[in-house]
């Protein structure tokens, strides 16, 4: 996947640092990839970055304030250009996603730079880096990002009561402990920034997943503080959910004023009813913020026929994608769908 010799080079670039500089996606993945770096050499800051798929420009200010001396991008698909050039620190981007070229990266790890098509989730790069270290953390990055660690028979031997043997993720995400752990992760990213940085530094001292399940320590205790609240406001959201037997588009709409669920949502209710097209759409400032997801459906190309003749974008994957509609076309936009599929 990763030559060795690449992986040395990310470990060596890290043990030599004395004040590195993280950025990570606020997903579960991203979280895990962090705290595994992390935990690793126990030095540097990790800042995690919200809303854009791009590491953007504005971050040069964490450049100043932080002076670190080098700095890793973990599980983002994209960095502006503008942020390389303007940081002018060596910057190792570790990430999945498909490949975009840039200029003065100092190391550049992604599988997809060998083969296309592969996808091994950025935690589990971060395990490899880590000389395997903390594996409960990579399974829960692993499984948060819907895959079946390749290390799932020792984790089992190590964590018996925390995974089954399976081959299906959904399974692993939504019945078992290390799944919870990874709608844990997710959670705590949620909220504002002050108190997530707060959350993010207790987590990553936490020293083992029975710390954390069974509240073993107060530092426990506050976390699981901040995740039963958002998971509160979660389940209410998830109850008023309702799905008619023969439609075939499960459309769920939510106001603004509520943290952004719309990707958990969408992905446990495509769990729940494996046959719909899943539309999740939160509304901001004017427009419907949206998920998509299908199993047995091509939703990119739909996506992009309902998009023809209406006020939005949007694209991703085959069976997930993301978009923003005009609120103003949004019902248009759903009949466009309906038709479709
Ligand atoms: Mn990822």
């Amino acid at each position: 996947m990763i030559p060795k010799k690449e992986l040395e080079k990310v470990r060596n670039a890290l043990e030599k640092s004395e004040n590195p500089l993280f950025f990570f996606d606020d997903d579960p993945d991203g979280l895990a990839s962090y705290l595994l770096l992390k935990k690793y050499i126990n030095k540097g800051k990790g800042i995690v970055i919200k809303n854009t798929p791009s590491l953007s420009s504005i971050y040069i200010r964490k450049i100043r304030e932080q002076s670190p001396d080098i700095v890793f991008v973990l599980d983002k698909p994209d960095i502006d250009q503008e942020f390389i050039d303007q940081a002018k620190k060596p910057t190792v981007w570790i990430d999945h996603h498909p490949i975009i070229q840039k200029q003065g990266l100092f190391l550049h790890i992604n599988p997809r730079l060998k083969k296309p098509n592969t996808n091994p989730p950025t935690s589990y790069l971060c395990y490899k880096i880590a000389k395997n270290k903390n594996m409960w953390i990579a399974a829960v990055g692993i499984v948060g990002d819907w895959q079946i660690p390749k290390f799932l028979n020792s984790f089992l031997k190590k964590y018996p009561d925390l995974a089954i043997k399976t081959k299906n993720p959904e399974e692993l995400l939504y019945k078992t402990p290390i799944g919870h752990l990874a709608r844990f992760f997710s959670f705590i990213l949620k909220g504002k920034t002050s108190e997530v940085r707060k959350s993010v530094s207790i987590l990553s001292k936490i020293d083992s997943p029975y710390e954390l399940l069974n509240k073993e320590t107060p530092r426990a205790r506050y976390l699981y503080k901040k995740f039963d609240k958002v998971n509160k406001e979660y389940n209410n959201l998830l109850k008023g959910v309702k799905a008619k037997g023969k439609e075939k588009l499960l459309v769920f709409t939510y106001p603004s004023i509520k943290t952004s669920f719309t990707g958990d949502l969408a992905n446990e209710l495509l769990y729940k009813y494996p046959k719909k097209v899943i539309l999740i759409a939160r509304e901001k400032s004017g427009e419907m913020r949206l998920s998509l997801r299908s199993k047995a459906k091509r939703i990119d190309t739909i996506l992009k026929k309902a998009l023809q003749d209406v006020d939005g974008y949007g694209g991703g994957h085959e069976h997930a994608c993301g978009g923003s509609i005009k609120i103003y076309d949004f019902t248009k936009f759903i009949k466009n769908l309906r038709k479709l599929i």
